[in-house]
């Protein structure tokens, strides 16, 4: 090294020499008390919680932490920036640092503990701009502490794809369930879109025999909304989760996988509300005993997912005596060649119907809702069905045979769309008088 090196070295030496003592102005941190010095972190109102006091001269990071026997550090606080001032803050003997063990589908973890009961060194440390760190300790005690995790023991979300449209399948809905080791302070069950962190939808818990914080088994029957009649979230990935805590301050969170597709209301329509009904004058059909009243629809499902249906298929034809006889539409279905086929009422197929205003129940004659050339056969976890794809219409035809009379003179006829087992989708479309006559 030679001269001039040496002095510079020597000069930039001196330098931050002078820069430390020209900015340390006095102690960092003072005041700084832990009271009292012994807690029992367990929600009884006693000594639960301890106070933490100091005074900042500089702005600086803090941290807060604990240390057993064995030397494990428990962070309360690390490294948070603080202004100049004084603080307190009250430690329940809770460690912050979640406990994350993940696995395929979903995570379970641990977001803050009661520490063991024990004696602990506390450390309030603080570093300022010019890396000046002061630390302040002393010990804590804890005893009689609540260290019980509240568990959410076998948190279930079943089906995993969630297609929330009223179709029927068991996909309609989503079952959550779980056993609740010990009471609660607070439970909550939600959906999220990771994707979009505000998004929160809260689902509650369905009727039970205990309440909602209480240890037991607990189940949610989540629909997406679509019972209420209301939109399902979008479509995409989310996250159920599950989240309790104490009143000790042990706070765990489950969080479980689910997809949503071919989720919305579905909506379909008789084209132009027309049905064309065969042989019809002045909105008036004559049909001779023993002759047919014939009819032909378009059906179109407006909208954005699939619509189930099911036969009798178009082209069908119903003996009107015989089959009111056995007082519903199944008589077809009810038939020796039909009984595999499914063609009885079931919850959320969509069928077309015929009315009339003394048949006594409702749309006694029902068809699906197009051909199989109309339709698309989908393949599902929990079963297949036929569905009319949104956007897509769908051709229904078929005749009723007059093999006996109808009840009264000069009916009202009419069709519809029947959303089964969930109501009267579209009723009173295309009303017609029908005269039966002499054969
Ligand atoms: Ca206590
Ligand atoms: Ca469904």
């Amino acid at each position: 090294m030679n001269k001039n090196a040496l002095y510079i070295t020597l000069l930039a030496l001196l330098l931050s020499g002078c820069g430390r003592l020209n900015f340390n102005l006095g102690p960092l941190l003072r005041d700084v008390t832990v009271a009292p010095d012994q807690i029992s972190p367990n929600a009884d109102g006693d000594t639960d919680v301890t106070e933490i006091r100091y005074n900042l001269s500089r702005s600086a990071y803090v941290s807060i932490f604990f240390e057993n026997d064995e030397g494990d550090r428990f962070y309360f606080r690390k490294d948070r920036r603080r202004s100049p001032g004084s603080y307190r803050v009250q430690w329940g003997g809770v460690m912050d640092e979640p406990e994350v063990e993940e696995f395929e589908g979903g995570t379970n973890e641990i977001l803050s503990r009661v520490l063991a009961d024990g004696q602990y060194n506390w450390v309030v440390q603080a570093t300022d701009d010019n890396a000046n760190t002061e630390t302040v300790g002393g010990t804590i005690t804890l005893e009689n502490g609540d260290t019980e995790l509240p568990r959410l023991e076998g948190f279930a979300v079943v089906p995993t794809v969630f297609r929330p449209n009223l179709d029927g399948m068991r996909d309609d809905w989503v079952s959550i369930s779980y056993n609740l080791s010990k009471e609660v302070n607070n439970i909550q069950v939600f959906l999220i879109d990771p994707e979009r962190p505000g998004v929160k939808v809260h689902i509650a818990e369905g009727a039970n025999t205990i309440e909602p914080e209480e240890p037991g088994n607990h189940t949610y029957k989540y629909f997406g909304g679509v019972d209420l009649n209301a939109e399902p979230p979008p479509d995409g990935e989310y996250l159920v989760v599950g989240e309790a805590n104490d009143l000790a301050g042990n706070r765990v969170r489950v969080t479980r996988a689910l997809t949503i597709e071919m989720g919305g209301r579905p909506r379909a329509d008789v084209v132009q509300g027309e049905i064309d009904w065969a042989l019809e004058t002045n909105r008036v059909v004559s049909v001779p005993l023993g002759q047919k009243l014939c009819f032909s629809a378009i059906v179109k499902n407006e909208g954005e997912v699939p619509i189930r249906t099911n036969g009798p298929w178009p082209g069908q034809e119903y003996l009107f005596a015989e089959d009111l006889s056995y007082q519903n539409y199944n008589y077809v279905a009810a038939l020796r060649e039909n009984r595999d086929k499914y063609w009885f009422e079931q919850p959320g197929v969509f069928r077309f119907g015929i009315n009339f205003s003394t048949a006594g129940l409702n749309f006694p004659f029902r068809w699906a809702i197009g051909r199989q050339e109309d339709l698309e056969w989908l393949e599902f976890e929990e079963g297949a069905a036929w569905y009319l794809m949104p956007g897509e219409a769908g051709l229904v035809d078929g005749c009723i045979r007059f093999d006996g009379p109808p009840p009264g003179t000069n009916i009202l006829w009419w069709g519809g769309l029947i959303h089964e087992a969930y109501g009267h989708h579209n009723d009173l479309i295309d009303r017609i008088t029908v005269n039966v006559g002499a054969e």
